[in-house]
Parts: C-alpha cells; sequence; structure tokens
C-alpha cells in the first residue's frame, strides 16, 4: 500500500507517529522509522540543546528518516527550529499553533513541513504558506485538541488542499486506516497505539492504564481555559473538572497541570499524573514492537477492504 505520502517521506508505509511530549523521544522514533513508518521526535517544552541531542541519538539508530515535532506553545520554538535547520531531519511537524513564519526556512533548508491543523480555514493557509502536507487531526486524539471529529474535518480537508492529506485521532487499527482512506486522506498518524509498543521508553504504568481503559475513559479537561487537553480518567482529570465547575481561576487551573506528564511517564503515577491518550485507547489491546504496529493496519487492509465489497450488494 503506498501513496504519495510514502514519495515525499521516503517510508515504505504511508504511516506517521504522533508528536508526544515525553513519550516520543529518539528511542521510540528510531523504532518507527525502522519498522517502515516515519519517527517523530517530539520537541513538547524542551530546550534546543536537548531537541538536538536526541536528533543525533535518533540518526545513532536508524538510516531511515524521522522528523520532529514542535510544539508551537514551547517558550522554546524559535531556538527549537533554529537546531532543526542545522541538524536537517527529514521532515518538521508542527501543533498547537501557527508555523507560518518559519516555513520558508524549513524549506530552504531541505526540510519538509507538516502542520497539525484543526479547520479547513488553517488547512488552507498552511498550504498558501508552502507546507508539503497538513496533519489533520480530529478531537478523538490526545493531548491538545480541536473541535471536529475525524470522520468531518478528514474530508473537508481533502476536498480543500491539494498537498497530502494525513488523517489523525482515534486511528486504532486497518479499520480506521481504510476508514480514513476512503475519506481522502493519503496517510494517517498514529500516537496513542504507539505508546504501547515495545520500545517506547514511558513508564510500565502508563502502558498498562492504556491497555486497561475502556471507550469512554480518554476524557477531555480545560474546555474552560481555552486549552482543551485529552487524557486518561484519573485522579487529576477529577481535580480538574471540580476546579473548573467551582470557577476558579486560569492560574489555578494550569498549576494543577504542572508537572503532570512528567509523574506519569517518568515515575508512573497513574492518579496525578497526565495520562494524555487519544479515544483509541480503548482499542489497543498489547504492548508490540513497532514494526507489528505499523504492518497491523495495512496487512489487515484488504481484509477490511473485502468485507466492505461483500456488505454493499
Ligand atoms: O499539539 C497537539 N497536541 C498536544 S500539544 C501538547 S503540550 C500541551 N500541554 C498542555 C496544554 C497544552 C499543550 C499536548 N498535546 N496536537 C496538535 C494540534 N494542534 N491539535 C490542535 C492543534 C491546533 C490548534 C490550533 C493547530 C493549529 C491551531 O491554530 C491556531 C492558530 O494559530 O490559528
Amino acid at each position: 500500500m503506498k501513496t504519495r505520502l510514502c514519495e515525499l517521506l521516503g517510508v515504505d508505509y504511508p504511516i506517521i507517529q504522533g508528536g508526544m511530549a515525553w513519550i516520543a523521544t529518539a528511542e521510540l522514533a528510531a523504532a518507527v522509522s525502522n519498522g517502515g513508518g516515519f519517527g517523530i521526535i517530539a520537541a513538547g517544552n524542551a530546550p534546543a540543546d536537548v531537541v538536538r541531542a536526541q536528533i543525533q541519538k535518533a540518526k545513532s539508530l536508524t538510516d531511515k528518516p524521522f522528523g520532529v515535532n514542535v510544539m508551537m506553545m514551547s517558550p522554546f520554538v524559535s531556538e527549537v527550529m533554529q537546531v532543526i535547520i542545522e541538524e536537517k531531519p527529514a521532515a518538521v511537524a508542527t501543533g498547537a499553533g501557527n508555523p507560518g513564519k518559519y516555513i520558508s526556512s524549513l524549506k530552504e533548508a531541505g526540510i519538509k513541513v507538516m502542520p497539525v491543523v484543526a479547520s479547513v480555514a488553517m488547512a488552507k493557509k498552511m498550504e498558501k504558506d508552502g507546507a508539503d502536507a497538513v496533519i489533520a487531526e480530529g478531537t478523538e486524539a490526545g493531548g491538545h485538541i480541536g473541535e471536529l471529529t475525524t470522520m468531518v474535518l478528514v474530508p473537508q480537508i481533502a476536498d480543500a488542499v491539494s498537498i497530502p492529506v494525513i488523517a489523525a485521532g482515534g486511528i486504532a487499527d486497518s479499520r480506521g486506516a481504510v476508514a480514513a482512506f476512503a475519506l481522502g486522506a493519503d496517510g494517517i498518524q498514529v500516537g496513542t497505539r504507539f505508546i504501547c509498543s515495545t520500545e517506547c521508553i514511558v513508564h510500565d504504568n502508563y502502558k498498562q492504564a492504556v491497555l486497561k481503559s475502556k471507550d469512554r475513559d480518554a476524557v477531555v479537561t480545560g474546555r474552560s481555559t481555552g486549552a482543551p487537553v485529552r487524557a486518561l480518567k484519573n485522579k487529576l482529570t477529577r481535580e480538574y473538572d471540580r476546579l473548573e465547575k467551582e470557577g476558579a481561576s486560569f492560574e489555578e487551573i494550569e498549576a494543577l497541570g504542572v508537572g503532570g506528564l512528567r509523574r506519569a511517564f517518568e515515575e508512573g503515577d497513574v492518579q496525578t499524573g497526565s495520562l494524555m491518550a487519544g479515544q483509541a485507547a480503548a482499542m489497543v489491546t498489547k504492548v508490540e514492537p513497532c514494526a507489528d504496529i505499523i504492518k497491523s493496519y495495512f496487512n489487515g487492509a484488504e481484509t477490511v477492504i473485502g468485507i466492505i465489497t461483500s456488505k454493499l450488494k
């Protein structure tokens, strides 16, 4: 199964790994790239020297192309972009903001640019500004999210732009992959399922929490502060809900989340840590190597298409 995204990124399968802060390290990115997908290191809120070390580590772990995800709300965005221009990973994905002013210098350095977008307007703007592809991320995704579902966002963006569209949010297996292509996507982004990969270095408690989660466990907090985040339900998300209902100040609510991701990923604190994950979490049933996860999306695809054909009489 090849699409024009495979040519753009130099990969065997049209699948990219989502940029998950603290989780998407050089180890995960390299394992995804070695498995035939496009691995991505998440810069998150890390300073530029940390990002440089991660890029260099990934280069030592794989000869295949990989990328870096830049979180536009990070205080270190401009320094991180500079390091990326020097280190030249194959592509940059961006999230949680508008990367417009960096696109031309990234492209001059030969780096492909793939912004995450959550609306048609933003997708059109990114195409006009020179993006090579857009990642259309639905609200089923984990972490910081937009309003629209993958089901309605992807076809509208596919109709509005001519660059490749990568569907993201809620794509948990080959049925989701086939659906994404049916909606007009040229590739898929997968985040949550890669948390439960053998090579992902997060604390095992985090992986177990994803494995145990059920259909309604990936909840949204922070709607009232304008920065909605999807994570697995626990003591932390209940505390968020309580503060938001009580009309607590923006500062009080934000303070609750400080260090939450680190508590979850490093200490395995599944109660007060922030277990960011998408709705696909409920569909993840085992920890397995990245290469097997990637193959499972595409090996089952013909069976899914066969089922569709036999249903449509
Ligand atoms: O960025 C993400 N997911 C993230 S970032 C993150 S770190 C964080 N931690 C706590 C609070 C907030 C962030 C955790 N997860 N996904 C990509 C994404 N980008 N989703 C939605 C957007 C987006 C939203 C608005 C992209 C562009 C945009 O445009 C706004 C504008 O400037 O017009």
